[in-house]
């Protein structure tokens, strides 16, 4: 049996990239998944293909992670299921890349709507839920630039650092709760958000030569230390930072 034997977990942004990877090891350790994404068949096909004995143990549901209704509904359809959510991972994520100077409005909103309102919101909603239980893990995504800046993502950056602080604010306030919250800092992975990255010649270099492990990480990798982070081991590690990242942020 796993570790996460009956355990219920929900993660935002699970059917791609770190999220699914996630929500992959999860699975194998046994818990029962909730996963979101705001495409409807996108998140039914992940479900399909992430429960691979086909026990009926992961639900994808089609959320909007920035709006507090669907937020709502999805807590809903948990508690109707009879479920309590006891992990929670904020890991969905969006970055829309252009000169500061240019950004539209449009689009810092969006970023800090999907990368920053959509972690308070979820946090929020499962809290009452993890007060009842009397424990709770929530691991939020944050990155990189949670701790460093790079030209043409600032609302991106802005989220990312907002992530942090977020994470730890919540987990000062929660710990007497016996819930811990924490952050992972991803180096650059190998995923679908940063496929225009890897393709560039010049940024792909750049990032082998300057990730002193010399590669890019794989979403598997941080999917064990999200593993290690819900485990019985790590009760006592709350508001902190893990970076998972071949050691870029000690080098740069
Ligand atoms: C970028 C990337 C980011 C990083 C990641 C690093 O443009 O730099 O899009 O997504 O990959 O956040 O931790």
């Amino acid at each position: 049996m796993g570790i996460l034997a009956g355990k219920v977990a929900l993660l935002s942004g699970g059917s791609r990239g770190i999220g699914r990877a996630i929500a992959e090891k999860y699975y194998e350790e046994g818990a029962k998944l909730y996963i979101l994404s705001r495409h409807e068949d996108e998140i039914t096909r992940a479900a399909a293909e992430i429960d691979r004995n086909k026990e009926g143990r992961v639900i994808g549901l089609a959320c909007d992670v920035s709006s507090e209704e669907q937020v709502n509904a999805v807590i809903d359809t948990i508690k109707k299921n009879g479920d309590c959510v006891e992990i929670l991972v904020n890991c969905a994520g969006i970055n829309l890349r252009g000169p500061l100077a240019e950004m539209p409005m449009e689009n810092w909103d969006k970023v800090m709507a999907v990368n920053l309102t959509g972690a308070f919101l979820l946090s929020k909603a499962c809290y009452p839920m993890m007060k009842q239980l009397g424990r709770g893990k929530i691991v939020n995504i944050a990155s990189l630039m949670s701790e460093i800046g790079r030209p043409t993502i600032a609302p991106y950056t802005a989220s990312k650092g907002g992530i942090k602080m977020f994470s730890r604010a919540a987990a000062v306030e929660w710990a007497k709760d016996n819930i811990q919250v924490n952050a992972i800092i991803p180096g650059y992975i190998a995923t679908d958000i940063n496929v225009s990255l890897q393709q560039d010649e010049n940024f792909n270099r750049y990032i082998c030569e300057r990730t002193p492990a010399g590669r890019w990480g794989r979403p598997d990798e941080i999917a064990a230390t999200a593993l290690f982070l819900v485990s019985r081991g790590a009760d006592f590690i709350t508001g902190t930072e893990i970076a998972v990242d071949g050691g870029i942020l000690a080098a740069l």
